[in-house]
């Protein structure tokens, strides 16, 4: 079977997890420029993706099992996953933020807003009752209020350092997030027996890994 696991900042606590699993690649993905990592003593290979990917290779079953955001899953809403398990790994807010003291844009009847979540901004406001005009970006979204691209931005925030560096502040919280693992949903009905000994494992895993936390 196949893993799908997130590039850059989800993959290193993933490997962890996976360590914890008895899933441990033959190379060391971080210093690998491979692909596709078999690992030892199994059956099982990793590839490693864009953390926007990893939805599309699950669900169209190029990969049965993935690692990725929860972020990256509410905005793609991509049908044919199961998320079984929170794997409580590289943790953040949702959040809109914006100008230290101008949340007032927050109550006005347009918005202009910059993001890489269009869909997840768009229902946000809407529910508001608030029109937004959004501008999708695809990083330093923390840029765009400063150089009057926007009002606001709906990005991902951790210890808030770089919103406070650039003089702005988070608003309001959208959502927690986690990494989560995804099942392709045929995989779970057609290969249980294949499927079900390793998340039993990654389950054990993910506790183990709360109490050394
Ligand atoms: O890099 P690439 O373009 O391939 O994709 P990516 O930027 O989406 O990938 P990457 O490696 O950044 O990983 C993104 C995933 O990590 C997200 O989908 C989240 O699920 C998770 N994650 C957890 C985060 C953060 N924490 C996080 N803090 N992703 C991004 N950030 C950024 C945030 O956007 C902001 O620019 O970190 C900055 C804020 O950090 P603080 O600590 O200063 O608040
Ligand atoms: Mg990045």
């Amino acid at each position: 079977m196949r893993i799908a696991v997130s590039k850059g900042r989800i993959l290193q606590e993933a490997l962890e997890i996976f360590a914890r699993a008895g899933i441990v690649p033959e190379v060391d993905p971080e210093r690998s420029r491979q692909l596709i990592l078999p690992c030892r003593d199994s059956d099982l290979e990793l590839v490693i993706l864009r953390a926007a990917d990893v939805p599309t290779y699950v669900a169209l079953g190029a990969a049965e099992l993935g690692v990725t955001g929860s972020d990256v899953l509410m905005e793609s809403r991509i049908a044919g996953l199961y998320e079984p398990l929170d794997l409580n790994i590289a943790r953040c807010r949702l959040v809109v933020a914006g100008p230290a003291g101008a949340a007032a844009c927050l109550t006005r009847p347009r918005v202009r807003v910059a993001t890489k979540y269009v869909r997840l901004a768009q229902e946000f406001f809407a529910a508001r009752g608030q029109q937004a005009i959004t501008v999708k970006l695809y990083g330093s979204m923390e840029l765009a209020p400063l150089a009057g691209l926007a009002d606001c931005i709906v990005d991902l925030v951790d210890t808030g350092k770089t919103l406070e560096a650039n003089g702005l502040e988070s608003y309001q919280t959208l959502a927690a997030i986690s990494s989560r693992l995804i099942v392709n949903r045929g995989a779970w009905k057609l290969h249980h027996d294949q499927v079900m000994p390793v998340l039993a494992r990654l389950r054990h895993a993910v506790e183990a890994n709360q109490e050394h936390a």
